[in-house]
């Protein structure tokens, strides 16, 4: 490690935050059932001390992003308690989630029902997010719908794009200030047979008919197995278009896994692309990274803290790429130098430059073994455990 390295990774792990999910903090689970851990969050005060709890460990998670329904049931009305939370804790509110999966009116969608009444309540919906966003000083209002359709002939799909045009149109409208729309999209689950905003491609058309404050979010786990992710990435970023992830890992589908569980050179792979747009635009792409996963077999606040730490390492190997150096073995042709550049940083053990940067900041060397000496586990456990079964079917 050259401490030109070093420093760049210093650099990078300064510019580099990471939002926190209030609802990968709750017990969650699968259409298979849910195991509860004792020491789960189930209030928005307990979600903002666990979250608080991991950005004093890491220093690298300022926000919490947070799902309508189940934090803010009130909307703008809970931004004075949310506010004090965010002070008690330490953590500001992050992007604001519309729940438009979980009540039965959507059954056969929300902003795609061909029920006008239903579409005006998801339109209202997304509205009230807008004002609790404002409310809470949040920037970013993230959308993911569940809308589709399982049989085919069932749905009038270009009916329904028209009915997505002129949802988000209505949504954009209402924003101001520097505030966005994220349209996230998700190829299938719950639905089957089509999903209104299925890939990239359908997310970034209907966010330009939406309007200039509109932007594409990346799941990474909203992919089928074969494509390439970082491309989309790179697409994105060329067509100014990329607003924000979902960071998770995968084996299968949307399997909601800890980042770099299981494919850790994907993310490092994303990363490169953001860093190569950066270095040859002189641009500061305008990205946030938020975690989206649920923890059903791993401690919530330690599978938070394993992830912070594991989006830090793929990140700071991404800032020690030679990419001078890789342009120009791109430029020539240069298979395997070029190769050769990523892998070289991918392997580099950034743990040392981690450590030094995290000392030189007051934080842990190591979050989780920091956590696990707390006492905080044993607290919650005790204060929260007593508690029944919580009801809900995702958090
Ligand atoms: C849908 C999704 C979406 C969330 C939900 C918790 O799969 O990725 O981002 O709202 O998970
Ligand atoms: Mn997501």
């Amino acid at each position: 490690m050259t401490s030109d390295q070093a420093g760049r990774i210093h650099r990078a792990l300064d510019g580099f935050a990471i939002e926190l999910p209030s609802w990968g903090f709750a017990n969650t689970g699968t259409r298979f059932g849910k195991f509860v851990q004792p020491a789960a969050a189930s209030t928005l005060e307990e979600k903002f001390s666990d979250a608080g709890q991991v950005h004093s460990l890491t220093g690298a998670c300022p926000t919490l992003a947070l799902h309508a329904a189940w934090d803010l049931p009130g909307g703008a009305a809970d931004g004075p308690a949310t506010l004090a939370l965010s002070r008690k804790f330490g953590v500001r509110p992050g992007s604001i989630n519309p729940n438009l999966f979980e009540a039965q009116c959507y059954k056969f969608g929300s902003f795609g029902n061909p029920d006008e009444t239903v579409r005006a309540a998801a339109h209202a919906h997304v509205a009230d997010c807008i004002a609790a966003a404002r409310a809470v000083g949040s920037r970013d209002v993230s959308l993911w719908f569940a809308d589709g359709s399982n049989y085919p002939g069932t749905a009038n799909i270009r009916q329904r794009r028209d009915w997505f045009v002129d949802g988000l149109r209505r949504s954009h409208a209402l924003l101001s200030g520097d505030e966005r729309l994220l349209v996230e999209y998700k190829p299938f689950e719950p639905a089957f047979y089509h999903t209104d905003i299925a890939d990239w491609g359908m997310a970034l058309l209907l966010a330009r008919a939406a309007g200039p404050r509109a932007r594409v979010l990346v799941d990474t786990g909203h992919h089928y197995q074969s494509q390439n992710i970082e491309q989309i990435v790179a697409w994105l970023l060329a067509e100014g278009m990329l607003g924000g992830f979902h960071f998770n890992d995968r084996r299968y589908a949307d399997d909601d896994l800890t980042l770099g569980s299981i494919d850790p050179y994907q993310v490092f792979r994303i990363f490169h692309e953001i860093a190569l747009y950066e270095h040859e635009t002189g641009a500061r792409a305008d990205i946030a990274f938020t975690i989206d996963q649920s923890h059903n077999l791993k401690g919530k606040i330690e599978a938070m803290i394993q992830t912070v730490a594991m989006a830090q390492a793929l990140h700071a190997k991404a800032a020690i790429v030679d990419r001078d150096a890789l342009l120009a073995a791109q430029k020539k042709s240069d298979v395997i130098g070029a190769e050769t550049l990523l892998q070289d940083a991918f392997s580099t053990d950034v743990r040392p430059a981690i450590a030094e940067w995290r000392r030189a900041r007051g934080l842990p060397v190591d979050p989780l073994i920091a956590f696990r000496a707390s006492g905080y586990l044993e607290r919650i456990t005790a204060e929260r455990g007593g508690r029944g079964a919580p009801g809900g079917s995702y958090a």
